[in-house]
């Protein structure tokens, strides 16, 4: 019979290339693979016990908070509070840093999560991904401090994602490359599928969101016309696909071959900086997606080299195949200039974005 890997058993293999691993890592990311097989049992039958719909609550961001996401970012918080690995955690769901309960020990790590990414899609059954990244302790005393968790990606020591569609899966890299686990609901297990990802040499795919178009940047503009052999060329095309939830369209990417890409824009000259939260999305994609041989940009240069300064701070996400990435940076400092300029003071913490 083939060997049967369990994400527990990766795991610990994984922590034994580390001679002086304590096993606290491998705790943090069991517990996390724990929260995602209760979130993953809820979203499949989210239909059937009316928890479907938005609740009267509302994030950070405004945004209208889906019963699901709020599921998820209490069961993500709750599976990690009491295990004495964190010392705090961040969620995109709440304003502010979340410290551990002070009857509970304060661990070496913390942990920032996307508890439920693409909500929007929960009641039209499209799928949605939770994002997590981890962070070693750096600030003094027991408690983790905003310290620790904003620091640039460079530095994780973990990040991954589950993504809750056809199958539920989860993938994340301890720096030793990404490998892909799918949940057999029979055992409740998640088994090794996709070991050691690497994105295929050959693009497929660009994701986008094309009604945005007229808004983006001249340099933008043009590379999408280069990925559809308008411009430059004439390369073959890349197929168009855009779901919406950036967990689904990263992991189709990073399996086939191809670039998402949400940039800054100047429709609002004072919000330069695009969508994506640097801390709870593209800080965790960029690390994966350079762990599988590509690459995440916010245009300007490698998304893991910003320093963050603030926990909900956006930043646009270029990522996918690296020759493709590097080709908008081209675009964007052919033709950009001036979004260049509107943007660069939000990056280098000139001035802080809400
Ligand atoms: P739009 C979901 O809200 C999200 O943060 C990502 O999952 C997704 O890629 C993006 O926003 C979709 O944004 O503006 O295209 O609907």
């Amino acid at each position: 019979m083939a060997q049967i890997m369990t994400i527990e058993r990766h795991i610990l293999e994984q922590q034994k290339q580390f001679p002086n691993a304590t096993g606290s890592f491998t705790r943090l990311l069991y517990d996390i693979a724990l929260s995602a097989k209760i979130i993953a049992r809820e979203t499949t039958r989210a239909g059937l016990v009316g928890i479907l719909g938005a609740s009267d609550d509302h994030n950070v961001y405004g945004e209208q908070q889906q019963k699901l996401d709020i599921f998820a970012d209490q069961t993500i918080f709750k599976m990690n509070d009491h295990s004495g690995q964190l010392c705090a955690m961040a969620s995109e769901e709440h304003e502010d840093i979340m410290h551990i309960p002070p009857y509970y020990d304060n661990g070496k790590y913390v942990l920032l999560y996307d508890p439920l990414d693409g909500s929007s899609n929960i009641d039209v059954n499209v799928s949605v991904g939770t994002i997590f990244a981890v962070h070693r302790k750096i600030s003094r005393g027991q408690q983790g401090t905003l310290e620790d968790l904003l620091q640039p990606g460079r530095r994780l020591a973990a990040s991954g994602y589950v993504t809750y569609g056809s199958s539920t899966m989860m993938v994340y890299s301890t720096g030793q490359g990404v490998h892909g686990f799918t949940l057999d609901p029979s055992v409740g297990e998640f088994l090794l599928s996709h070991e050691n990802i690497r994105v295929p040499d050959k693009t497929t795919y660009y994701s986008a969101n094309q009604g945005n178009e007229k808004y983006w940047t001249p340099g933008m503009r043009r590379f999408t016309k280069w990925l559809q052999g308008i411009e430059g060329e004439g390369r073959k095309p890349l197929g168009h696909r855009y779901i919406g939830s950036l967990v689904a369209d990263f992991h189709r990417n990073m399996l086939r071959g191809g670039i998402f890409f949400y940039p800054g824009d100047l429709q609002e000259p004072e919000k330069p900086f695009g969508k994506m939260r640097l801390m709870f999305e593209a800080q965790a994609i960029a690390f994966l997606a350079e762990q599988a041989g590509g690459y995440g940009s916010d245009g300007l240069g490698n998304l893991l080299d910003i320093q963050p300064h603030s926990l909900h701070q956006r930043v646009p996400l270029i990522v996918g195949n690296r020759d493709l990435v590097e080709k908008a940076e081209q675009y964007i400092r052919d033709y950009d200039q001036e979004w260049v300029a509107a943007y660069r003071p939000f990056r280098d913490k000139t001035l802080t974005t809400p």
